[in-house]
C-alpha cells in the first residue's frame, strides 16, 4: 500500500478558469505566473472556448439569479484557460489569491485587482467549495488528462 493513501485528499484541489476578458488582455501568462508563484501545482489544463450551452450548464447553480444571461453571454464570448491546481488548503487559498468577485472590493495584490474591470467580467474563477471543485474539474476533464 502507498504510504500515503490514508492522507485525507479533500481540500487538496480547486479549478480556476481564465476567462474571456483577461485572454483577451493578454494576461494568460501572467496570472498563470502569479498561480505558480502562489505554490500551486497544475494538474490539468485546456485551452478552449464554451458554448452558450456550456457555459449555461456550468453556471447552472446561478441560472435564478438577475445576471445569469449576462454571465452565460460573457463566458462564451471568447477562449478561456481551465485548469485544476493542487495546494494544501486549495479552494480557501485561491479565492485570497483572485480576491473578492467585485475588483473594487479585492484586496490589493490579487488577481482581480490587478486583472479584473468589474463584477461581472472579473478575470478568474475559482471554485467555492471542494465538492464544487470536483464537479467542476470533472465538467472539463476526464482522468487522462490530469498529471
Ligand atoms: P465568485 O466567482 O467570486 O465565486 P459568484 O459565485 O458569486 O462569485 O458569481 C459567479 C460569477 O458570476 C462571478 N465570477 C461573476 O462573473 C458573475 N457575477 C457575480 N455577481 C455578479 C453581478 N452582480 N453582476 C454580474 N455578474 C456577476
Amino acid at each position: 500500500m502507498h504510504p500515503n493513501s490514508n492522507i485525507q485528499m479533500s481540500g487538496k484541489y480547486t479549478f480556476t478558469m481564465i476567462k474571456p476578458d483577461a485572454v483577451r488582455a493578454g494576461n494568460i501568462g501572467n496570472i498563470l505566473a502569479m498561480i505558480n508563484n502562489a505554490g500551486f501545482r497544475i494538474v490539468a489544463m485546456k485551452y478552449t472556448k464554451l458554448s452558450k450551452e456550456q457555459a449555461g450548464k456550468f453556471y447552472e447553480i446561478h441560472a435564478a439569479r438577475p445576471f445569469y444571461g449576462e454571465l452565460v453571454d460573457f463566458m462564451s464570448s471568447g477562449p478561456i484557460v481551465a485548469a485544476i491546481l493542487e495546494k494544501d488548503n486549495a479552494v480557501a487559498d485561491f479565492r485570497t489569491l483572485i480576491g473578492a468577485t467585485n475588483p473594487a472590493d479585492a484586496a490589493e495584490g490579487t488577481i482581480r485587482k490587478l486583472y479584473a474591470a468589474n463584477v461581472g467580467e472579473n478575470a478568474v474563477h475559482g471554485s467555492d467549495s471542494d465538492d464544487n471543485a470536483a464537479i467542476e474539474g470533472n465538467f472539463f476533464f476526464s482522468g487522462l488528462e490530469r498529471f
